[in-house]
């Protein structure tokens, strides 16, 4: 199952999707200076271990981090189940470090799934293969660990065999301990810790025989090649923090399934200090601009040490899903569209069915380029209304943000079958 056509239609509903939500949660939350405060200020085991005992989210309720994700139109669900600090959300029986042996007392990942999968939320587990707590897990240079680069980690002795069997055990837990998982979600090689060096494909054998359906990303290493791709390249491009100019292709310039994951404030994990939150036009438009180039959009939340996602990304959450609500057929199922960017913003399409997202009204009427002999009818997507596009290749003055548009093309389905 590696050839392009299957990993194309493996794919199939996750390019329907299009939307997901993406969850940094752990002890980080509790100093509140982002996920990899660890290693940014040297903190060692001894000094982060105040977390581990004080962790108490009181206010988790996955249920309400669930409905605020279905409010948005996000589709499916990633949550960190381990990050790089090494601290197990989930009750694994290979590690003390824990969630349930916190004051926490809980599998925080089984209520986060048993949560989200009843609001039909597609689920996706987070797990770093980096692990600054595990004894066996090597310094690499300072790029990755400044804080091994002190003298008490350097010289000890690593058996990294025995973290791949604890890494590899980790997985086998998650994947046979919460029910159907639909994404794997690594994160992530560097140097030459890549590929085999986590004995990659005996780990994705063993990923595809427990969950023949599941998604892996591309972060164990490897190129998702037409030709000959390793088995462990994985399903999917995970661009990160940006929206790829030319989407993604393979060395035959054939598009590939991407996805960009991207921060709705500044930071992965809960940052006390991060006061900027995207506002719901940009996270709509970077929504779009993925689709219109085969992608799709993973915005992260972080939430805080109480276990609550800060009130600000909440409300960007609400506003991005009263656009979906109106507009969200312009984005599931759709891809980009047969023609060129136009100027004044972006096209989606699906079947014969063609999204004009309009971003920038400049002076006087929009121009659909190339379209002189294929409009049927306009209609603004909010509303239904009915755009006079007397030229074909002309609109009136009508949406931004708020409405894109779609115009059907001839040969389309019946009018009936025109959302109104
Ligand atoms: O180091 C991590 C980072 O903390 C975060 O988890 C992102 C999300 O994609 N991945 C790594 C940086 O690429």
């Amino acid at each position: 199952m590696n050839s392009m056509n299957e990993r194309w239609s493996r794919t199939a509903a996750f390019r329907h999707d299009r939307f997901g939500m993406f969850i940094h949660w752990g002890l980080y939350a509790i100093p509140a200076r982002g996920e990899w405060v660890r290693s940014h200020e040297q903190i060692s085991n001894e000094q982060y271990q105040p977390y581990f005992e004080e962790f108490n989210p009181v206010r988790y309720n996955p249920k309400e981090w669930a409905k605020a994700a279905k409010a948005a139109g996000q589709k499916y669900a990633i949550l960190t189940t381990k990050h790089h600090d090494g601290f197990c959300l989930f009750d694994s029986q290979l590690t003390d470090y824990k969630a349930t042996n916190t004051p926490a007392g809980r599998d925080l990942v089984r209520e986060f799934v048993e949560a989200f999968r009843a609001e039909g939320i597609g689920i996706g587990f987070y797990y770093s293969l980096i692990d600054w707590h595990h004894e066996d897990y090597p310094a690499y240079g300072d790029r990755i660990h400044p804080m091994r680069s002190n003298e008490a980690f350097r010289d000890k002795d690593h058996q990294f065999e025995r973290y791949l069997e604890y890494m590899h055990g980790q997985v086998r837990e998650l994947l046979t301990g919460y029910g159907k998982i639909d994404i794997m979600w690594f994160d992530f090689s560097y140097d030459e810790m890549t590929g085999e060096k986590w004995k990659a494909s005996e780990l994705v054998q063993m990923i595809r025989s427990l969950q023949p359906d599941i998604l892996i990303d591309n972060r164990l290493g490897g190129h998702i090649k037409a030709a000959e791709p390793e088995i462990y390249a994985g399903d999917f491009y995970s661009p990160e923090q940006i929206v790829p100019p030319g989407g993604v292709v393979n060395e035959l310039g054939e598009p590939l399934p991407w996805e960009a994951c991207i921060t709705l404030n500044d930071n992965w994990g809960y940052h006390a200090g991060d006061l900027h939150t995207k506002s719901a036009r940009q996270v709509v438009r970077a929504l779009v601009e993925c689709v219109s180039k085969n992608g799709n959009l993973l915005l992260n939340v972080g939430p805080d040490a109480k276990g609550e996602i800060p009130e600000s990304s909440l409300q960007v959450l609400d506003k991005v899903g009263r656009w979906m609500k109106r507009s969200g057929d312009s984005i599931y199922g759709c891809s980009a569209a047969d023609l060129p960017k136009p100027e004044w913003g972006r096209y989606t399409q699906r079947g014969s069915r063609l999204y004009a997202h309009v971003f920038d009204r400049g002076i006087g009427p929009i121009y659909f380029a190339g379209l002189k002999d294929r409009i049927k009818r306009a209609r603004l997507l909010a509303d239904g209304s009915e755009l006079q596009v007397s030229v074909p290749w002309m609109a009136e003055q009508y949406s931004d943000i708020e409405g894109g548009a779609f115009i059907h093309l001839p040969g389309a389905e019946s009018d009936e079958d025109i959302d109104t």
